[in-house]
């Protein structure tokens, strides 16, 4: 397997969590881009020329990270995704990757839009979202978070430690202490502290 990622990826980050997680190993691509810079992104493997994208030994590369997560986890017969809380589970991992998503839409308008034509009020509309996210994290999700390890909590760590590492100035932890402690408890994971984001 391969697994097109970057260090800077949250998204990617995920993915690479989950093949330690899962104890499998997978031949890491690094690639860079912003939707207008994709000549070193993996559009052969993934025409949305997005990252992450798993290249498969059997079978097409498969996309979204959601869904990457979900095959290693069957193949390295994991237990991220739990029966008994599987629509917790899914539910929390589309949470956190829709923190990702706002948050990342939010480092694109800050450092790709031209400064003439950025659109303040969007991006606050953006992070309005990422603030009722990490609201709803604190109020509905605490005593799941606290719960055994899988998928959920390892992506809502991504989204966290993505919003440190791009908007650290927003300062979130203020706000939420309940899910800022559980953060730094969560980071102490090895598949965790080993992936910490960078830039490439
Ligand atoms: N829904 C996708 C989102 C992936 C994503 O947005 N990745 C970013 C990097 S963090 C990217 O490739 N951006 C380039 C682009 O949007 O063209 C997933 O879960 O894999």
């Amino acid at each position: 397997m391969k697994l097109h990622w970057s260090p800077a990826s949250p998204f990617a980050r995920k993915c690479l969590v989950c093949l330690k997680e899962t104890g499998q190993e997978a031949e890491i691509v690094p690639c860079g881009g912003t939707p207008m810079m994709i000549e070193n992104m993996p559009v052969p493997q993934n025409p949305l020329g997005k990252i992450p994208a798993l290249e498969r030994d059997n079978g097409p590369a498969l996309y979204d990270s959601r869904v990457i997560t979900r095959y290693l986890d069957a193949q390295g017969e994991g237990n991220l995704y739990p029966d008994t809380r599987l629509w917790e589970v899914l539910t929390l991992e589309s949470l956190a990757d829709g923190i990702m998503d706002a948050a990342l839409l939010v480092t694109y308008e800050d450092r790709i839009r031209p400064e003439a034509i950025r659109f303040p009020d969007w991006a606050e509309a953006q992070w309005a979202k990422v603030d009722r996210a990490l609201a709803a994290l604190e109020r509905q999700w605490m005593s799941h978070l606290n719960g055994p390890p899988d998928m959920g909590q390892i992506a809502v760590a991504c989204a966290l430690a993505y919003l440190d590492f791009r908007h650290g100035t927003r300062n979130w932890h203020t706000s939420y202490p309940s899910l800022s402690d559980w953060e730094q408890a969560f980071a102490e994971y090895s598949s965790m502290a080993e992936t910490k984001p960078r830039d490439p």
